[in-house]
């Protein structure tokens, strides 16, 4: 079901250097309507099931660390072509080949801490979002 929405999460190195406010001010700017919002944080279990797809993968321990180390701001967007409209506001996933004034080249450090999630489909954007929202915690 497409719903204009998209879910993202602000990660641990994004919040440890302080740019938790000048990415949610991109966020607004490039158009779209925060529905939720929070600080939180995700236990080791949550971080495994969350990136369950990668778990053979060989980085997969390391996410694992980078993304339970600290809290993360978790929200859910609403824009008109959510979903692929946040994939190019955030950029690639490795800041290196990410576009000019994306996101990512102006915030990621590497591959591995790359500042922020974004779901990468509609049937995505539901799961994730349920994964760190109720229904009264959305707006
Ligand atoms: P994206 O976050 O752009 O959707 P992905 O779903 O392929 O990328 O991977 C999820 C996360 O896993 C990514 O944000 C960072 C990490 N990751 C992916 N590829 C990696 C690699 N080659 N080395 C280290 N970490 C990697
Ligand atoms: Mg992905």
């Amino acid at each position: 079901m497409v719903t204009n929405r998209t879910f993202t999460m602000l990660k641990p190195d994004a919040i440890e250097k302080g740019h938790i406010g000048a990415i949610l001010e991109k966020i607004n700017a490039s158009g779209f309507r925060i529905v939720a919002l929070k600080l939180t944080e995700m236990t080791k279990a949550d971080a495994e099931t969350f990136y369950a797809v990668h778990n053979e993968r060989p980085f997969f321990g390391e996410l694992v660390e980078y993304m339970t180390r600290g809290p993360i701001v978790a929200a859910v967007l609403e824009k008109e072509n959510a979903v692929e409209d946040f994939r190019a506001l955030i950029g690639a996933t490795n800041p290196a080949d990410a576009a000019d004034g994306t996101i990512r080249k102006l915030y990621a450090a590497s591959i591995g801490e790359n500042a922020v999630h974004g779901s990468d489909s509609d049937e995505n954007v539901a799961i994730e979002s349920a994964f760190h929202f109720s229904g009264r915690e959305l707006f």
